[in-house]
């Protein structure tokens, strides 16, 4: 049966903010959770994803989680262990609990940000496949591929299904040349969230979260074989992005890396 009443964890963040203009338009009723306060929002419950009582009250009576919250950048090993590694467990451990049957996992392109930037020519050039080995390049990235772990278990082992979207870049608009082959729009974003919940039988699915970018590389096949029709193409503000920032340069990480400049990052600088 559809879901229709849907905790949104992280719902103060970038695409919690989307996501709520967006879902209910879709006939979603949204409960809202964060860490901080949610704008506008005064009914949103305050919950740390690393206090596994207040997780569990979160998700009880729900039908299905978009799992948004947490740590988004790099950070301490001790921090993305508690907010991305705790924080999944909890939820994982709350829906099986309550008996909640879908999740939509926020996962990120970063879980594979080490493999090689598929070359162009494009758009006929190679697509970036979804079973690529997990190649993580940050803490961050390596809570992604937990999170991905942890949904594949309690799938197999308790019924409980996820769709696990590696996110490309989700603003409202892409904010360099890199973000032209990972642009996922706010619109085309709402798009895969409700195919993610209403397919059936997904077990535990990963999907790349793009756009239909005329410069992108992932290939979204899992993503439309639930439903996902994308309607946006990044192609809208290349001249502009391009104007500003200029084509990415052989050799840097952006050119090399799916993950770009997570690649360098060090986590000892936070
Ligand atoms: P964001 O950083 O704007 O939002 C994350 C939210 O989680 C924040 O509101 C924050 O307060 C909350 N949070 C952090 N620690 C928490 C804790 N311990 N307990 C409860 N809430 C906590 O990130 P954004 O951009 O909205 O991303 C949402 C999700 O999507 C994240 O899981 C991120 O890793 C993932 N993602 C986002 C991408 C993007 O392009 N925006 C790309 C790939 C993945
Ligand atoms: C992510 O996983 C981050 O959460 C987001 O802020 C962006 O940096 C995105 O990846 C990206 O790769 O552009």
């Amino acid at each position: 049966t559809t879901p229709k009443h849907v905790l949104l964890t992280g719902a103060a963040g970038g695409v919690g903010s989307f996501l709520r203009q967006s879902l209910p338009g879709y006939g979603y009723t949204l409960r809202l959770s964060d860490l901080v306060p949610v704008p506008d929002a005064p009914d949103a419950l305050a919950v740390d994803l690393a206090d596994r009582a207040a997780v569990r009250e979160a998700v009880r009576g729900v039908d299905a989680v978009v799992h948004l919250g947490g740590l988004s950048l790099e950070n301490t090993f001790d921090n993305i262990l508690a907010a991305n590694i705790e924080g999944a467990y909890h939820l994982y451990e709350a829906v099986r609990a309550e008996g909640v049957r879908r999740v939509v996992f926020a996962s990120s392109n970063h879980a594979v940000g080490f493999a090689a930037r598929p070359e162009q020519p494009r758009p006929d050039g190679e697509l970036l496949p979804v079973l690529t080995p997990y190649r993580p390049d940050t803490f961050y990235g390596v809570s992604k591929c937990f999170g991905e772990a942890l949904a594949s278990l309690y799938a197999d082992k308790y019924g409980v299904e996820t769709v696990s979207v590696r996110i490309g870049s989700c603003f409202a608009r892409p904010k360099n040349t890199r973000m032209l082959e990972t642009w996922l729009s706010p619109a085309d974003c709402a798009r895969l969230v409700h195919a993610a919940l209403t397919a059936p039988g997904v077990g535990h699915t990963v999907v790349y979260g793009t756009s239909a970018n005329t410069r992108g590389w992932w290939d979204l096949a899992s993503a439309r074989a639930l439903g996902y029709q994308p309607q946006d193409d990044s192609e809208a503000y290349a001249a502009e992005v391009l104007a500003e920032h200029g084509e990415l340069v052989p050799g840097s990480p952006e050119h090399a890396y799916v993950g770009g400049a997570f690649t360098t990052v060090q986590p000892e600088s936070f």
